[in-house]
């Protein structure tokens, strides 16, 4: 399998668009409650989304918004669900962290930490049933490995050989707590070993390291070798949440992992390589800015849901 670095490249750079401008549209009052911005991890989503199958399983956290779109939601109808708007992925009824689309295998962004592993599975259980090579790919944060979902979830995975891949998105910190004040052990991958799953770590600020390890490890557990793990060591620039002040980490720690930004790495690895000139960077630039443009434009003139709705889809539908 071979990566396409020019549309790694322009994935990432259409996320961190996206998110500016979901940030813009949160300061305007447009977007309310929960907004978690995935600035910085870029990669990880981008690099591992691309090594999949389009149909494998995907089932996220609720830092979601890359991960959508490296799958191929619709943009305009991704932004339309954080204003909230009829027009949205789940018709405006699940907000920024429970995007979901079944028609691209995704299978939602969850806002309980750790709870959404069981999820994954029970997909993967059921494909491994019906003797299908499809895979479930399950992205954690670092916050879910101290819950006791994360335990029973790689317990009976490991038991049952289920065709899923853990993801974990190691950013350091939960909200505003570093991993090393919470977890004896740090390196998360070999909490895995300890249940008898294939586990790796890898540069997650590295969009190509991403891409190939991904592309590793699927192909490991879709040929029935049974669940793995990969720990994806990544930051994420901007706060926990829009309302985070940012007090818990130091500015030069931000700075240090600001220089291994994965777009600009990509970017002067693919100038030096002679792969990309500067003029087709900023037609890059330029469309993921139309993107971006486009997806805001089309939330703010969708409807709300009619009110007429507010019942549906609760319990079950009234007669
Ligand atoms: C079961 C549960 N406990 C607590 C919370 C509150 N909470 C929301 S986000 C978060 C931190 C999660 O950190 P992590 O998994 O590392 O994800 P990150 O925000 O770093 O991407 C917590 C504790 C929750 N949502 N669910």
């Amino acid at each position: 399998m071979k990566t396409d670095r020019a549309k790694l490249l322009q994935t990432m750079l259409t996320i961190r668009r996206f998110e500016e401008k979901a940030a813009e549209m949160y300061a305007r009052g447009k977007i309310h409650g929960f907004l978690h911005l995935y600035i910085g991890q870029e990669a990880v989503a981008t690099g591992a989304i691309a090594a999949l199958h389009d149909d494998d399983y995907l089932v996220t956290h609720y830092r979601e918004h890359g991960h959508a779109l490296a799958r191929g939601l619709d943009p305009n109808r991704v932004m339309a669900e954080l204003f909230g708007k009829a027009t949205g992925v789940t018709g405006g009824r699940g907000g920024s962290m429970h995007l979901f689309d079944v028609a691209k295998s995704f299978m939602g962004g969850y806002a309980i930490v750790a709870g959404h592993m069981p999820l994954a599975c029970g997909l993967a259980l059921a494909e491994q049933y019906k003797g299908t090579d499809r895979i479930a790919v399950n992205f954690i944060g670092d916050g879910a490995v101290n819950e006791g979902e994360f335990h029973e979830a790689l317990n009976l995975a490991s038991v049952w050989k289920l065709p899923v891949l853990f993801i974990v998105e190691n950013n350091l910190y939960g909200m505003g707590t570093d991993i090393r004040r919470v977890s004896a052990v740090t390196e998360i991958y070999k909490r895995a070993e300890a249940y008898a799953m294939h586990a790796v770590q890898v540069d997650g600020m590295d969009v190509n390291a991403m891409f190939d390890a991904t592309a590793r490890i699927a192909e490991r557990v879709r040929s029935g070798g049974g669940p793995a793990f990969l720990e994806a060591i990544c930051y994420r620039f901007r706060g926990h949440s829009m309302s985070d002040p940012e007090f818990y980490r130091h500015k030069d720690e931000v700075e240090h992992w600001r220089r291994l930004d994965p777009i600009a790495r990509l970017k002067s690895q693919m100038l030096s390589d002679g792969a990309l000139s500067d003029e087709e960077f900023d037609r890059m630039q330029q469309t993921a800015e139309e993107i971006a443009s486009e997806a805001a434009r089309f939330a703010e003139e969708s409807p709300e849901p009619a009110l007429e709705t507010l019942h549906d889809h609760v319990y079950k539908e009234r007669a």
